[in-house]
């Protein structure tokens, strides 16, 4: 089994329900185990600002997919959950399901990027992340997930919201 750290994300129609309806699929995806999640946050939209403040938290898995077939999980959660993917970059959405990390590898090809390019400039990735795992805790290419806190510009518009319920099967 691989630990898998997902980044959930949503500014459209009741972005909480939204996530606590991810983490319920996440919990029933095959060959896979939902071990714990982070707190949700909410903060400013990074990127156009005429949209919705985003809520977001980070889930840890364990699972025997491949990344590939775990992204085609995830791409599927997202559109049962009324995902319209159009051009806007960093646009509005129901829900983003981004892989942040898959075990140690790294990955970079036409489907996939991991670690995820953005994750070490992102409060809203790296705040909830550093809830689920050890202080002394390094990513694929060895950087330090305290290191990258510490370099990662505050963001005054993020606020902690409550923790779900765990919804293990
Ligand atoms: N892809 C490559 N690597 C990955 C990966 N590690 N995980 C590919 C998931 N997908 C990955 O994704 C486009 C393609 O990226 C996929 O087909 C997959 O093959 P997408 O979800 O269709 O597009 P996107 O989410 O719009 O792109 P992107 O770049 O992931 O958007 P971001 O960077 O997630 O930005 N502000 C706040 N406060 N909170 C947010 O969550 N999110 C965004 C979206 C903007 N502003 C935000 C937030
Ligand atoms: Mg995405």
């Amino acid at each position: 089994m691989e630990a898998v750290y997902i980044g959930l994300g949503s500014n459209l129609a009741e972005p909480v329900q939204q996530l606590d309806a991810a983490l319920a699929a996440l919990a029933q995806l095959p060959s896979t185990r939902l071990i714990a999640t982070s707190a949700y946050y909410s903060s400013a939209p990074l990127g156009p600002s005429d949209q919705p403040r985003f809520t977001n938290a980070v889930a840890h898995l364990e699972t025997n997919l491949t990344p590939h077939a775990l992204l085609d999980q995830l791409q599927a959660i997202e559109l049962s959950q009324g995902r319209q993917r159009n051009s806007e970059r960093w646009g509005p959405r129901t829900l983003d399901l981004d892989i942040l990390l898959f075990g140690k590898c790294i990955i970079n090809d036409e489907r996939l990027r991991v670690p995820h390019y953005h994750m070490h400039a992102r409060p809203f990735v790296l705040v909830p992340l550093a809830e689920l795992c050890p202080a002394d805790f390094s990513l694929a290419d060895g950087r330090l997930l305290a290191d990258l806190l510490r370099q990662c510009p505050v963001d005054p518009t993020l606020q902690r919201l409550h923790t779900p319920q765990l919804c293990t099967t």
